[in-house]
């Protein structure tokens, strides 16, 4: 499994395609999903290479979960959420659709299902 340059978050990382930021550090870029499962849905990722979870360094891996957690916490106020539901899929067989590791954190309210 190798790492493509040329996937869509690496495109984001490089400014070459707009992205809603909602968080920058040195390691750690953070922005909305296009295709939001509910409102406020965001995507964590690394700013090194890395493909999904199988290769990624702990210190990236490290840097990405603290920043999820920030998201996370905030959208319990941002977005009244409820609860948080965090996914992370890698590989084609593991539901990945995008090859730059990824995070997922959406906002929940009871009661509201996910957007398919
Ligand atoms: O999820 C990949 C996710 O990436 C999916 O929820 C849509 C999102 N996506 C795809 N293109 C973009 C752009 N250009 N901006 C923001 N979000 C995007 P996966 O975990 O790989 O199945």
């Amino acid at each position: 499994m190798t790492y493509d340059p040329n996937n869509i978050f690496a495109k984001i990382l490089r400014g070459e395609i707009p992205s809603h930021r909602v968080y920058e550090d040195d390691k750690v870029l953070a922005f909305l999903d296009i295709m939001p499962r509910a409102t406020g849905h965001t995507l964590v990722i690394p700013k090194a290479p890395s493909r999904n979870l199988l290769d990624v360094a702990p210190e990236d891996l490290d840097a990405v979960m603290a920043v999820a957690q920030r998201i996370a916490r905030a959208q319990l106020g941002v977005f009244e959420a409820e609860g948080i539901t965090v996914t992370q899929h890698n590989e084609h067989a593991g539901g990945q659709e995008v090859f730059h590791l990824h995070v997922h954190v959406i906002p929940r309210r009871l009661g509201v299902e996910l957007r398919p």
